[in-house]
């Protein structure tokens, strides 16, 4: 397998995350997505149509958007399964997993920054401002999930799912920015338990082959 990935794309960090859990093994295809490789046209049209990365090869397959790999993977090699099967579970992994992905990731992604920045004209501060705020009101929304399901070490029990897949990527992009995470005592702990997990740790960013510091 190959993954068309970026290493500071939390998306892309979510795959990787799965792809280590599993122990499959793939190439990294570095796009940068700093200097706009996932709008080249060749990208657009024969790999990701999302413009967007990350972007799984399986053979003949492509596929992209970072939920629905995982999903796919979880399908095709099940162990270990991050989409547990057993509905009010799985639906309580979903909840906590689209919050992240559907609800805080897209209002902070780079393009909607780069948006802000080129046509809204506004001052870094104000873009520091809005994505510190769209990371507390999400992240206290995680961190009321977790007071209702989370008995440790993993947000939904003792295994790792989608959910801290999902979790730890974006917990490390708010880290970056700066982000007062002190409220969310919870979704920390979990942060702190996966760090020490070889499969999480082997997705961070700066263990990618396109890392630069
Ligand atoms: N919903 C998509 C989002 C993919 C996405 O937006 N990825 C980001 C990197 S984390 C990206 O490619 N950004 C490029 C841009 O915003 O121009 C997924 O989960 O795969």
């Amino acid at each position: 397998m190959q993954l068309h990935s970026f290493f500071n794309s939390s998306t892309s960090y979510r795959v990787r995350i799965a792809l280590a859990l599993k122990g499959l093994a793939y190439d990294t295809l570095p796009v940068n997505i700093r200097v706009g490789e996932h709008r080249a046209a060749d990208y657009v049209a024969n790999v990701n149509p999302s413009a967007t990365v990350p972007a799984l090869i399986d053979g003949d397959f492509r596929l992209g958007q970072s939920l629905a790999i995982i999903d796919y993977l979880d399908q095709t090699y099940p162990e270990p399964r991050l989409i547990p099967l057993e509905p009010a579970v799985r639906a309580r992994v979903l909840e906590l997993s689209t919050l992240i992905a559907c609800d805080i990731h897209p209002v902070n992604n780079l393009r909607v920054l780069r948006y802000l920045e080129t046509e809204l004209q506004v001052t870094p501060q104000q873009k520091t401002a809005w994505y510190r705020h769209w990371v507390a009101q999400g992240m206290a929304g995680v961190e009321r999930l977790l007071e209702r399901s989370n008995h440790g070490p993993w947000c939904l029990g003792a295994q790792p799912t989608l959910a801290d897949v999902s979790l730890v990527p974006q917990i490390a992009n708010a880290l970056r920015m700066d982000c007062d995470l002190s409220a969310y005592p919870r979704s920390l702990a979990v942060y702190e338990h996966a760090s020490a997990h070889p499969a999480f740790a082997a997705a961070e960013p700066q263990r990618q082959p396109d890392y630069v510091a």
